[in-house]
C-alpha cells in the first residue's frame, strides 16, 4: 500500500528521475508541501521562493502570469532550486494533440521542458497527448502529472473522466508519475498524488476554489504533496516575507505531521 510506505521506500520503485528525486528529498527534507506562487511580477516570484525554500519540496509556478519574464527569470528559479534544494513545477496544464503540446512545452519564449521538472496535462485529448510531452520531456528525465480531478466546484473531472485518466498513466508509467487528484486511488501501482485546494483558514476563494486542511488530505485522502498557495504567500503580489515565511513553515508542519501520522512513524 503506497500510503502506509514511507517517501523514501517508494522512491526505490521509481524509473523516472523526477518522482525519484522528489521522493528522495521530501523524506531528506521533511517536507510534503508545494507552495504555488501565483504572482504577476518577476521580483515578487523569486523574493517569495527564497522566502518559502527552506519549507518545500516543490515550486509550482504559472510562469504566463509573469509580466516581465526573461531568461534571467529562468537562471534565477533554477539557482534557488539548487541553493534550497527542491524541484519546479510549471503549472502549464497542457491540453492540446501531442504535436502541438510538444511544441508548447519545448519552444516559445518559455521554453518549459528546459527548467521544469514536472509539468501537468488534462488527458481530454487521448494518449496523444501523453505522447507529444514524451518526445520532449522523457530523454531529459522530466514527469508529467495527469489532471484526474480538480478542485473546483463542479469540475467535470469525474467518474469515468478519472478512471479513464488513470488507465492512461499505467500505460505510460515511466513518464507519467502520477496525479493532480483529490484522493488515492485504489490499485496496484504507486503513482504521486498531488492536491491542491488546501487551506488551514478558509474553506473557498468566491470563485469555485475549494479548501481542505493537510490532514484531511495526507491522512484521510491518502494524498502525498499538499500544494498551498495563497494560504502561505496571501494576495497580490504577497505578504512580508516573515510572515510568508511562517505561514511556510505552519503548513509543512502540519503536511508533515499528517504523513507520519499515516506511516506510523
Ligand atoms: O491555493 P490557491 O487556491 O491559491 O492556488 C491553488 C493552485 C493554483 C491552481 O492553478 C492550482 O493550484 N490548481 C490545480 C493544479 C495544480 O493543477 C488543479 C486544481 O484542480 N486546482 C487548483 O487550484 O495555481
Amino acid at each position: 500500500m503506497a500510503s502506509t510506505k514511507t517517501y523514501a521506500a517508494r522512491a526505490e520503485g521509481y524509473a523516472n528521475p523526477a518522482a525519484r528525486s522528489l521522493l528522495e528529498l521530501m523524506d531528506r527534507k521533511k517536507t510534503n508541501l508545494c507552495v504555488s506562487v501565483d504572482v504577476t511580477r518577476k521580483s515578487s516570484l523569486l523574493r517569495i521562493i527564497d522566502a518559502v525554500g527552506p519549507s518545500v519540496c516543490l515550486v509550482k509556478t504559472h510562469i504566463d502570469i509573469i509580466e516581465d519574464f526573461d531568461e534571467d527569470l529562468v537562471s534565477q528559479l533554477q539557482h534557488l532550486s539548487s541553493k534550497h534544494d527542491f524541484l519546479i513545477f510549471e503549472d502549464r496544464k497542457f491540453a492540446d494533440i501531442g504535436n502541438t503540446v510538444a511544441l508548447q512545452y519545448s519552444r516559445g519564449v518559455h521554453r518549459i521542458a528546459s527548467w521544469s521538472h514536472i509539468t501537468n496535462a488534462h488527458p481530454v485529448p487521448g494518449p496523444g497527448i501523453i505522447t507529444g510531452l514524451a518526445s520532449i520531456g522523457q530523454p531529459l528525465g522530466r514527469g508529467l502529472l495527469l489532471l484526474a480531478e480538480m478542485s473546483s466546484a463542479g469540475t467535470l473531472a469525474a467518474g469515468a473522466y478519472t478512471s479513464a485518466a488513470i488507465d492512461m498513466a499505467r500505460a505510460h508509467r515511466d513518464f507519467v508519475i502520477g496525479f493532480i487528484a483529490m484522493k488515492r486511488f485504489d490499485g496496484q501501482e504507486d503513482f504521486l498524488i498531488l492536491t491542491p485546494g488546501v487551506g488551514l483558514d478558509v474553506k473557498g476563494d468566491g470563485m469555485g476554489q475549494q479548501y481542505r486542511t493537510p490532514r484531511e488530505v495526507i491522512l484521510d485522502r491518502g494524498c502525498d504533496v499538499i500544494i498551498v498557495g495563497r494560504g502561505i504567500y496571501g494576495k497580490g503580489e504577497g505578504s512580508d516575507d516573515d510572515v510568508i515565511k511562517a505561514q511556510a513553515e505552519r503548513y509543512r508542519e502540519e503536511g508533515w505531521k499528517a504523513y507520519l501520522e499515516r506511516t506510523g512513524q
